[in-house]
């Protein structure tokens, strides 16, 4: 069985998560905050989430992680069959991680510790995000899905990176990122009407005292 380690706070671990429920791969869940030379075996980078496979082996980094679930169970699809179209689908992960997340990631320290960001990272951060944002807008239509009419790894993918990127506009950069790209925001609510999703959502909710705790007792003053 699949054991897939982080905490349930974590976006990229929510991708992991939401795709093994998808695909009803059978799975467990090892509770770990990372932060130690134990965990460094199973993601070499210590970055969270980490997934050992069935067999053992230990993968980490979360777009790696969707594609060796697609190759090892290939049903329900998650990527389209034709070679140009999976690509296309990577590009949009690809995209939202680069130009998006990370740079919503750039805010996280201002966000958790709710003191305001410098506008010199402010400025960057925005500049950034806007070819994300532009981007998004010429190849997604959101009708109904990211890419059209059947669901993707680039839907659940970016899913979860809008989590990090509202949680970044509501907080340090006061600015309604999603508003900018037309049909996102009722995509994110039909992503939401799904049992994976509010299992998702109600185990990232129940995580987030246990995550403020651990980041007040490792990192707090
Ligand atoms: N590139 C990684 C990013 C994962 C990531 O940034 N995870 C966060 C938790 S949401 C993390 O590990 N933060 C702790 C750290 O950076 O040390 C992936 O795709 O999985």
């Amino acid at each position: 069985m699949i054991t897939l380690h982080g905490f349930a706070y974590s976006n990229y671990y929510n991708i992991l998560k939401h795709v093994l429920l998808y695909k009803d791969i059978p799975f467990e869940e090892e509770l770990n905050w990372g932060g130690t030379t134990e965990y460094l075996k199973l993601s070499p980078a210590g970055k969270i989430p980490s997934m050992t496979t069935a067999e053992g082996g230990h993968l980490s980094e979360s777009s790696v992680c969707c594609d060796y679930l697609e190759d090892q169970y290939p049903t329900p699809a998650l990527y389209p069959a034709d070679t140009f179209e999976r690509a296309r689908v990577r590009q949009v992960m690809k995209i939202s991680e680069l130009y998006l997340e990370l740079q919503a990631r750039r805010t996280i320290g201002y966000m958790l510790s709710q003191t305001e960001a410098p506008e010199d990272l402010k400025k960057q951060v925005r500049e950034i995000m806007q070819r994300g944002i532009k981007a998004i807008n010429s190849l997604c239509s959101f009708e109904p899905y990211a890419l059209g009419s059947e669901l993707t790894m680039a839907d659940i993918y970016l899913r979860y990176v809008i989590v990090l990127v509202d949680m970044a506009g509501e907080g340090p950069m006061d600015w309604d990122i999603g508003a900018e790209m037309p049909g996102l925001r009722a995509w994110q609510a039909r992503m939401a009407d799904s049992d994976i999703s509010r299992r998702v959502d109600a185990d990232h909710k129940e995580n987030t005292a246990p995550f403020f705790d651990y980041i007040q007792k490792h990192f707090g003053k």
